[in-house]
């Protein structure tokens, strides 16, 4: 095994190499090594400097993520923790200038390491950053102490609570000392030589704010608490790291350090980090497909058609163009054609509003989607996706057309939401091209793409819709063609419980107000005023049709009543909200839902009650866990945290919460469990325990071995 931590001295400057791939996480062996590494550069003759670079693509990411598993109390943390703070005094204290040395990234406690050297140097495109509040945690290693330092107090505040990585060239002059361009590790030894000979150091926690900064800083934190106030709603995290920040600017480097310590201890062994952390490894599994290995291959995209310029058509065709891939737009008529396009233009004339878009870049964007009424060039595409109306036999009819117009290797995706992949298979005379690609509304902002695996779907086609969905700026989750697929499927027991507590006494201000309040962005009512009411009544029109519901249970009547009087939602001025005009946003409550309410539930012979905010929850949580662990179960997701991956992607589900599947081992399955039969007994037998949840608790298990003794 090559070594982790590697010595070697070039023109006199010691130069230590991290090479812990992929990415030079910091494992408790690579501390270790920058400390014994940084110790023998001190008491070597041959060095009169030191530079510390990373093998390979990167810098140091950060600490070793999985390590934090370990930390069972904050008191194994504030243990740990004293120890690294130490080591990384010691990197301070080096006699010899110490150097370090970033391309890639610089992350968490890789800017830590980087923070206690005594000055970095960077290759123009690497960035650094703080990102632990991502994973609910707070810079651990000095970071809240050294940072606003380096890079000032609203600088600091800024990476440390939103966490995104900045580029080093904009940190020049703060974090950053100097940009190299061309080789790093030379510009690097160069720059040590140059204060070796110099004979200049500086320790970062010796730099001194003036009262000034402490001020202006002090004021910067209460303006950074009053914001987070507002977008990070139920999180710690953001919070601890601007407590901490502050504690260094009131009580000095060394009790700020201690503050810091004693706040990563509190944030590290709670559950809104753990459940970050989940996701964190979850995102990265989905790509992971058992029996597709990571070398199967794929095929090229450089070409590509949809089929349907509606809401998600025109979308997906932006999804297309965003990537810089050229994509033919297809509809029956210009007049639907002019119109889709029309919306395309105004979604890329709000971006540029927003100054995401420069004038040239729209017009260079809108360049590669060529509008037509025909299937003229679908011979020379490589993809088409299907976006036509959600209705089988438009999308079978749709299918065979593609079949004879396109190549016998072009892949063809259906953005069906629930309809059999298999018969789309089928129509088209080659199923091994076809699988699903559901797209989110609005299918150009939502991240979340269902990729889903027919029965004879090839594996390289699901590798390419992989590797295609990275390139959209997409989490492709492979799941299963049953009705649905993973994400409607669930939605279907969510909305089933939004409208029965409605019948029940809960108002629709209530159960949208009480969702966000638990990290939904938008609440059910609300978000289906946005989707279009029209779309799920047309859905549920047609499944009766088929004798079929998407969900056990009575079927509310109160969304067909609001479809029969032309309330759609947002598009039509009316909902389940008013709002002031049609297309605006601005509702208010409507009078009428209550009405419609009360006869529903006078049909019902039910006697309505007041209902808490707690019982919301508890109600639609537990039916997207039941509905999850038979998905589960049957085989149509891979694991929960796939599961949970497409509810926070797909529909907002709060990521501090982990998603659907870990929320309930954070509640207790055994309690989750004793939720299903209680419904059960109170509201009838359609609420039923899946079978792996009666089984997980049996066996004192959550969906995550072991986690339901972790959280
Ligand atoms: C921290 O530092 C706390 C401190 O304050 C100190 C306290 C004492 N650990 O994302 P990729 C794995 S907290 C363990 O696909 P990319 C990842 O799981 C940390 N594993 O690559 C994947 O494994 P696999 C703060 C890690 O090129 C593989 O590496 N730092 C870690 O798209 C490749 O990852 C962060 O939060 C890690 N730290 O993106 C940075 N990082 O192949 C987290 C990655 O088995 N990392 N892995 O699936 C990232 O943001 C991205 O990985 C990075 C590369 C941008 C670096």
């Amino acid at each position: 095994m090559p070594e982790l931590v590697r010595y070697e001295v070039k023109d006199r400057v010691a130069v230590i190499t991290i090479d812990n791939p992929p990415v030079n996480a910091l494992s408790p062996a690579v501390w270790t090594g920058i400390d014994e590494a940084v110790a023998r550069a001190n008491a070597d003759p041959a060095a009169d400097a030191i530079v510390i670079i990373g093998a390979g693509t990167t810098f140091i990411a950060g600490a070793d993520i999985k390590v934090f598993d370990l930390f069972k109390t904050p008191h194994d943390s504030m243990a740990r923790s004293e120890t690294t703070h130490a080591l990384l005094r010691r990197l301070e204290d080096s006699t010899k200038p110490l150097v370090a040395a970033i391309h890639g990234n610089a992350l968490g406690g890789g800017m830590e390491v980087a923070m206690s050297c005594h000055f970095r140097v960077a290759a123009r495109d690497a960035k650094i950053g703080q990102p632990e509040v991502l994973l609910g945690i707070i810079p651990g290693a000095g970071g809240t102490q050294r940072l606003p330092r380096l890079a000032g107090v609203e600088a600091a505040l800024k990476m440390c609570t939103d966490g995104k990585a900045v580029p080093a060239a904009a940190a020049k002059g703060g974090a950053i000392d100097e940009i190299v361009d061309g080789d790093l590790l030379t510009g690097a030894i160069a720059f040590a030589a140059r204060k070796a000979a110099a004979r200049e150091t500086r320790k970062t926690r010796d730099i001194a704010l003036s009262g000034d900064q402490i001020t202006r800083g002090l004021a910067a934190c209460a303006a950074a608490r009053d914001a987070l106030a507002k977008t990070a709603r139920g999180q710690r995290a953001p919070f601890a790291a601007i407590d901490a920040i502050e504690a260094g600017l009131q009580l000095g480097f060394d009790r700020g350090s201690v503050r810091e310590r004693e706040l990563f201890a509190e944030c590290v062994v709670s559950t809104e980090s753990k459940a970050l952390r989940h996701l964190f490894f979850a995102e990265r599994e989905v790509a992971k497909i058992p029996d597709v290995p990571k070398d199967t291959p794929t095929l090229e995209i450089r070409r590509a058609a949809v089929v349907g310029a509606g809401t998600m058509g025109g979308g997906i065709a932006m999804n297309y163009a965003n990537a810089g891939i050229p994509v033919l737009l297809k509809e029956i008529d210009q007049a639907a054609l002019d119109r889709g396009l029309a919306t395309i233009r105004r979604n890329y004339e709000v971006s540029m509003s927003k100054g995401k878009l420069t004038p040239e870049q729209l017009e260079k964007t809108l360049a590669l989607i060529t509008p037509t009424t025909s299937y003229d060039g679908f011979d020379r595409v490589d993809i088409v996706t299907e976006a036509v109306f959600e209705n089988m036999d438009l999308k079978k009819q749709t299918f065979a057309e593609l079949g004879r117009v396109t190549r016998p290797d072009c892949i063809l995706a259906s953005n069906s939401s629930t309809l059999d992949i298999d018969e789309f298979g089928r129509a088209s005379g080659r199923p091994a091209q076809v699988l699903g690609h559901h797209y989110f509304s609005p299918a150009n902002v939502m991240k979340l793409l269902e990729i889903v695996r027919g029965r004879e779907t090839g594996k390289d086609v699901l590798a390419t819709s992989l590797k295609l969905a990275k390139r959209l700026g997409k989490v492709g989750v492979v799941v299963g063609n049953c009705f649905g697929f993973v994400a409607n499927r669930m939605l279907a027991y969510y909305m089933r419980e939004a409208y029965l507590l409605l019948e029940e006494g809960a108002s629709v201000p209530q159960i949208d107000n009480a969702l966000t309040a638990f990290g939904l962005p938008v609440g059910p009512f609300g978000m289906q005023d946005i989707a279009g009411i029209d779309v799920g009544a047309r859905i549920r029109q047609y499944l009766k049709s088929i004798g079929k519901s998407r969900a056990e249970g009575p079927q509310s009547e109160v969304p067909d009543r609001l479809y029969e009087m032309g309330r759609y939602g947002q598009k039509t001025g009316a909902g389940w909200y008013k709002y002031d005009a049609p297309g605006s946003r601005n509702r208010t409550p409507d009078p009428l839902i209550d009405t419609l309410a009360q006869e529903a539930a006078a049909k019902r012979g039910i006697t309505r009650r007041p209902i808490t905010d707690d019982e919301i929850i508890a109600r639609i949580t537990t039916a997207l866990a039941n509905e999850g662990a038979r998905v589960l179960d049957e085989g149509f997701a891979l694991r929960a945290g796939d599961i949970d991956v497409v509810y926070v992607y797909g529909f907002g589900f709060p990521r501090h919460r982990g998603g659907p599947m870990f929320y309930a081992d954070t509640v207790g399955l055994p309690t989750v469990l004793a939720r299903v039969k209680e419904y059960r007994a109170r509201f009838g037998d359609y609420w039923q325990p899946a079978p792996l949840l009666e089984r997980l608790v049996a066996e004192g298990r959550g969906f995550y071995t072991g986690a339901a003794a972790a959280v």
